[in-house]
């Protein structure tokens, strides 16, 4: 054998791509995501449909960069901020160098689900990852592999916890051995591309999500209308707006302790996130069915 051959191998070639990710909701998207990126960039709840935008996320090292795409949970759409919601999915198709479908191993795949149709339209290789592993014994989680695999042609898959960070190294490893070759995109120091605006009202939003019952949390959007920087503090003043007037009472609340809880809430989030004090005052609107009018959902974000 000539080891000299080996010895002078080159370098690994720089790769860069995007990962989308993708599932139904609940399945741990957000949970992942953060994981990847080792910082909450992404909010998460224990209810449905927490996730409306698309976010970006940078994963670099020194001979990689992998931007990481949150998405919103697949669903059949029943009002315009759902098919806006869906339109970022869509988005994969083009954006995407791959996918990686996430399942809660503790749900069985069901025919005709709507994750499937989803996975053939965007037609990008997709990977297999079987979440919540915690809660799973090895036989079960095979089990349910083998399912997914029944209804879908994945390229590879891969069990984790995104809860508790088991296996997600080693898919890290996997992703990056599959995203095309070139430069990065983004300088690596850089962590994500959104403005600290619209990372607040997503911390208000999931103040939101903990906080209301019901159809309280999905009928809300919210808005900063003003957000002021100063040395030691940050003004901001957000507006939740709401979908019909009888839900204003109920965010509001009795001598308005609903919606004083929020607020201190939302503040201590914000200012855990800033590493300094927040002034943060809320305001609730009402912009009858927001949901379904596209000029409101477009001055709330949702394109
Ligand atoms: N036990 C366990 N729970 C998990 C795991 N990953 C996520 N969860 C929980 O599942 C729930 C949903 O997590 P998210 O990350 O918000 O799920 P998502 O897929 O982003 O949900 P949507 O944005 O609503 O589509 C939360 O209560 C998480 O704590 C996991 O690995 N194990
Ligand atoms: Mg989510």
């Amino acid at each position: 054998m000539n080891s000299s051959v080996s010895d002078k191998k080159e370098p690994d070639p720089h790769r860069a791509g995007y990962a989308g990710i993708i599932g139904l909701p609940n399945a741990g998207k957000s949970t992942l995501f953060n994981q990847l990126l080792g910082q909450k960039l992404s909010i998460i709840t224990p209810k449905a449909q927490t996730t409306r935008h698309r976010i970006q996320g940078f994963y670099s090292d020194d001979n990689s960069q992998i931007v990481f795409l949150d998405t919103p949970g697949i669903i059949q759409p029943a009002y315009l901020l759902q098919q806006r919601m869906m339109d970022q999915v869509h988005r994969l198709r083009v954006d995407a160098d791959l996918l990686l479908h996430i399942v809660d191993g503790r749900r069985a795949p069901e025919p005709g689900d709507v994750v499937f149709e989803t996975l053939k339209e965007l037609n990008v290789d997709t990977m297999l990852i079987v979440n919540k592993i915690d809660t799973l014994n090895e036989e079960r989680m095979k089990e349910v592999a083998a399912r997914y695999a029944n209804h879908f042609n994945y390229a590879d898959t891969v069990f984790i916890s995104a809860l508790d960070g088991t296996g997600v190294d080693e898919l890290i490893e996997k992703v990056k051995e599959r995203m095309p070759q070139g430069p990065a995109f983004y300088p690596k120091e850089e962590a994500s591309d959104f403005s600290m605006r619209f990372f607040v009202s997503e911390l208000i939003r999931e103040q939101l999500f903990l906080l209301y019952q019901q159809e309280i949390p999905y009928s809300c959007a919210v808005n900063i209308v003003e957000y002021k920087e100063e040395p030691d503090l940050d003004r901001i003043h957000a507006e939740i707006v709401v979908n019909r007037d009888s839900q204003k009472g109920i965010l509001i609340g009795k001598k308005a302790s609903r919606l004083k809880e929020l607020g201190i809430r939302s503040r201590k989030e914000i200012e855990q996130m800033t590493g300094k004090k927040a002034h943060l005052e809320l305001f609730v609107k009402v912009r009858e069915k927001w949901r379904d009018n596209e000029t409101f959902l477009k001055n709330f974000g949702y394109r």
